[in-house]
């Protein structure tokens, strides 16, 4: 095997953000050695030698470009196996699954997950370690330190390899193994939830829309929904993963997914509407003409756990990150279970659900999972919400207007504010923070701010530190408002502002959401001077 020893100078910019690292494509096809240098410095962090991962990625453009050249570099730098999707493709639960099963020491996710493809759209680079899941961030320090000192990487010189079809080939010292993404990923949700009595469902007539977006999950959806649990062929939709997700945005949000919103929002609605992003972790649900807000998701997942068949021995306990709305605190104290609040980002779960802390955790980012993996799972949401719905032979609006009137409902909405020139969206923040302690005790019209803090977080378990994790502002009935920077756009800054107010009357929970957070969304404004500083007066996208 000829190996060479490619000298190269370091970057300064290969800081992992919220989920892995993640610029435009055009970064890593065109600036010489910035993928390589990448994966060398993750090689280095692991000392690849003689492990085993697990690679693959959502199929976006300079995907197939990106994996032949990791193939190598691990070829050279001595890996024991690689085991990759066939074509290359994988989600990313379907990567921690293999993960886990294969008892892996880690694994490589090529995506930029929910942010646009192609060739002017974004590429990202994952790491996950042995459990399955995100990298902590004391790997992901690690991985930019070793960034930072790079002189050279090592990649063997031989011709492409074809993952076209399964099976094994050795290069050198390492096995090469070409597996099927979706069977181990569709046993396991067969193992965990009730397939007779969705199958049943189905026969009855009952209509699900999934909507892949053209991106990774669908040929998971066709292999489960029609082949797997009977639904009619047709009842997954742009489902062929394309590199340039055939210019869909495959983020699924009320703005993003407007196909399946419009069709689930027509007179001749079917009975349910579901979307996953780019990479599959992420998920949307909508009942006819009614969508299901992921924060109040993941409290109705939880509350109902007894009716699925994986999870109705108990839940340990339950976590959403501190941006959620704490729907999900009300049910774990209702029902007993520990519930825990950590900063966004699914990496700090990790920790949670390898000690057996919790069996459920989700964030209002349209993510929801259990221990079963430790990635959030698309997919699976939705398979939990068609066996609630299964067992319960209730409608989707008709689960979720049950819980509010159970647990109250929890008014929440995210703007963002998308594009902002990064000292702009800066200084907002700065501004935030200098002015932290003069805030409680502030009057605004009929709100009155107890308590202001900017979010640090110690992980339970590991005792590692995070801070600087989101402006967060509590008033006098307890609502609140948060504002943070995301971790995980390309271009300029995105800033999130999270408001949300608890109602326990029945008869005022029918609301439209941003009719009953109208002043609070007024006040978030003027707290945080946001078209002052960002020179915009409304948000980009809401949800
Ligand atoms: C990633 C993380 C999530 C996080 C989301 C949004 O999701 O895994 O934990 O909530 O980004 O992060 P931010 O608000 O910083 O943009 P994904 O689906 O993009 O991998």
């Amino acid at each position: 095997m000829d190996i060479k020893l490619v000298p190269t100078t370091a970057f300064e910019d290969q800081k992992p953000g919220t989920s892995g690292l993640r610029k435009k494509t055009k970064i890593f096809m065109e600036t010489p050695n910035y993928l390589e240098n990448f994966i060398q410095a993750i090689f280095n962090t692991i000392n690849v030698k003689g492990k085993t991962l697990v690679l693959g990625g959502d199929g976006r453009f300079y995907n197939k470009e990106a994996l032949q050249i990791i193939l190598k570099m691990a070829i050279a730098n001595e890996a024991q196996e690689i085991k990759i999707g066939q074509n290359g493709l994988f989600s990313t639960p379907a990567v921690s699954v293999e993960i886990r099963k294969f008892q892996a020491d880690g694994g490589i996710i090529l995506s930029a997950s929910h942010n646009p493809g192609g060739i002017k759209g974004d590429f990202g680079i994952k790491f996950n370690t042995a459990n399955g899941g995100p990298a902590p961030e004391s790997v992901t320090n690690a991985i930019f330190e070793q960034t930072k000192k790079l002189t050279f990487y090592k990649i063997a010189q031989m011709s492409d390899i074809d993952l076209s079809y399964e099976g094994v080939q050795f290069f050198g010292d390492t096995k090469i193994t070409v597996i099927n993404p979706v069977s181990d990923y569709a046993d396991l949700m067969e193992i965990l939830f009730d397939f007779e009595a969705i199958r049943s469902l189905f026969q009855k007539g009952f209509k699900l829309r999934y909507d892949a977006l053209n991106a990774v999950t669908g040929p998971y959806a066709k292999e489960i929904f029609e082949e797997r649990l009977g639904a009619f062929t047709g009842t997954v939709v742009h489902g062929e993963p394309k590199e340039d997700f055939g210019g869909l945005h495959p983020d699924p949000n009320l703005t993003y997914a407007k196909e399946l919103v419009d069709i689930m929002y027509a007179p001749d609605a079917p009975d349910m509407g579901a979307a996953s992003d780019g990479d599959g972790d992420r998920n949307m649900v909508l009942g006819s003409s009614f969508f299901v807000n992921p924060s109040d998701s993941i409290a109705i997942l939880a509350a109902n756990y007894e009716l699925v068949k994986g999870y109705k021995q108990g839940l340990r306990g339950v976590a959403r990150s501190m941006a959620t709305s704490r729907a999900l605190d009300t049910v774990a104290d209702k029902k007993g279970f520990a519930h825990y609040e950590t900063p966004t980002g699914w990496k700090f779960f990790g920790s949670l659900l390898d000690a057996g802390k919790i069996t459920l955790c989700g964030e209002e980012s349209f993510g929801a999972g259990s221990s079963h993996i430790r990635e959030k799972d698309g997919l699976w949401s939705i398979l939990y919400w068609l066996n609630i719905l299964a067992k319960t032979g209730k409608s989707i609006e008709e689960v979720v207007r049950e819980h509010w009137r159970t647990y109250g409902r929890h008014f929440y909405t995210r703007h963002d504010y998308e594009g902002i020139e990064t000292e702009r969206a800066k200084g907002l923040m700065d501004n935030l923070k200098r002015r932290l302690a003069s805030l409680p005790g502030m009057q605004l019209s009929d709100y009155e701010i107890t308590w202001a803090d900017d979010f640090a977080y110690t992980d339970p378990i590991t005792r590692e530190m995070t801070l600087d994790q989101g402006i967060r502002v509590f008033l006098k009935d307890n609502s609140r408002i948060i504002y943070r920077l995301s971790g995980t756009g390309t271009q300029g800054a995105t800033l999130r502002v999270y408001i949300e107010k608890y109602e326990s009357d029945v008869s005022k929970q029918s609301q439209d959401t941003q009719k009953a957070l109208k002043d609070l969304i007024k006040i978030a404004g003027d707290i945080a001077g946001i078209s002052a500083f960002t020179g915009m007066t409304a948000p980009t996208v809401i949800t």
